[in-house]
């Protein structure tokens, strides 16, 4: 039995999710697998007016992963409750949408905005990604600042009904990623998504020129594995201990098959993002669904449920 309940009341049949921003808003990935097979699909990080990004290059290959710098290219909250999440409804996702500002009262607004949606009923939670490494100013990268953070958290929680939990997405550009989980927990946040991509640059040594037009850019990929497991171990790990309050984590980072999915869970995460991997395999979420669920059986665990965070031996 793969089912879980990450809150509100919406049973998902897997733990399975898109990683924001790596999966659009679902029309192309649907060509090759059925988008409400997944236990969500998570939108692209909105916000409240259309943007066209950064400067190209946006995207470069390294030998440990990705680099992007997108700069949060999009349609603006209002195209998307328009189009997108209606699409979405009308194919029968599951949809965490994910949303960002530049101050807290924009992130306010697209939260209040996509609640007044009339597609809002296939919206089983909203991921408030706190966290872009690709803002033009790296002070306002909420994720690094508990008291920032916790700020955002609360007023997109006041924005939402009771039935729809709030998921804080994080940075691992911190010193101590459990002092702004618990400063989010907090606030309000119902659950946590771990990792965002790790700040990165590589520079091209023909040109003696930076790859990204942006200069910098967010790691993701098979490097940022490691540290997406210590993240959710180490959040995981606070919890048990009593020093946040249990809620459940979503964890991603640079999975690309279903034992790199259930080293996450076994660290502590109840659903699954997937993200870099879809870039040469499209159906990668439901192939590493198929391959989590059978190491889970190979295993003996009855339910997905059982095996999370199993690696902190207090089962
Ligand atoms: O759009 C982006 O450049 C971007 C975002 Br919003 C994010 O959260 N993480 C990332 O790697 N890129």
């Amino acid at each position: 039995d793969m089912a879980v309940d990450l809150g509100g009341g919406h049973r998902l049949p897997n733990p399975l999710m898109t990683a924001s921003g790596c999966a659009a808003n679902g029309r192309e990935l649907h060509r090759f697998f059925d988008v409400a097979d997944l236990g969500a699909f998570v939108t692209k990080s909105v916000m409240a007016d259309p943007r066209s990004g950064r400067g190209t290059p946006r995207m470069a290959e390294t030998p440990s992963g990705m680099l992007n710098s997108i700069g949060l290219q999009g349609p603006g909250i209002a195209a998307f409750v328009d189009d997108d999440l209606p699409w979405l409804h009308s194919v029968g996702a599951r949809v965490l949408p994910s949303i960002a500002g530049g101050s807290s009262t924009e992130y306010a607004h697209v939260a209040a905005t996509l609640r007044a949606s009339r597609a809002f009923d296939a919206v089983i939670g909203v991921e408030v990604n706190i966290s872009c490494p690709n803002v033009a100013n790296r002070g306002l990268v909420f994720a690094c600042d508990p008291m920032a953070s916790a700020k955002v958290v609360a007023l997109v929680r006041e924005q939402l009904p009771r039935n729809i939990p709030v998921f804080a997405k994080l940075s691992p550009d911190v010193t101590d990623i459990t002092a702004i989980a618990a400063a989010c927990v907090k606030a309000g946040a119902d659950g946590l998504t771990m990792i965002n991509t790790l700040l990165g640059m590589s520079i091209d040594t023909d040109r003696m020129q930076p790859h990204l037009g942006g200069v910098t850019g967010g790691l993701s990929g098979p490097g940022i594995r490691p540290v997406a497991v210590r993240a959710v171990w180490q959040v995981r790990q606070a919890m048990f201990e009593g020093r946040i309050p249990t809620v459940p984590i979503i964890g991603v980072g640079g999975v690309r098959t279903g034992r790199d999915a259930l080293e996450l869970v076994a660290a502590g995460a109840s659903a699954i993002q997937v993200g870099t991997a879809v870039f040469n395999d499209p159906s990668a979420p439901v192939r590493v669904l198929a391959e989590l669920t059978e190491l889970l059986g190979e295993r003996g665990y009855a339910r997905f449920t059982d095996a999370v965070g199993a690696a902190h031996g207090r089962g």
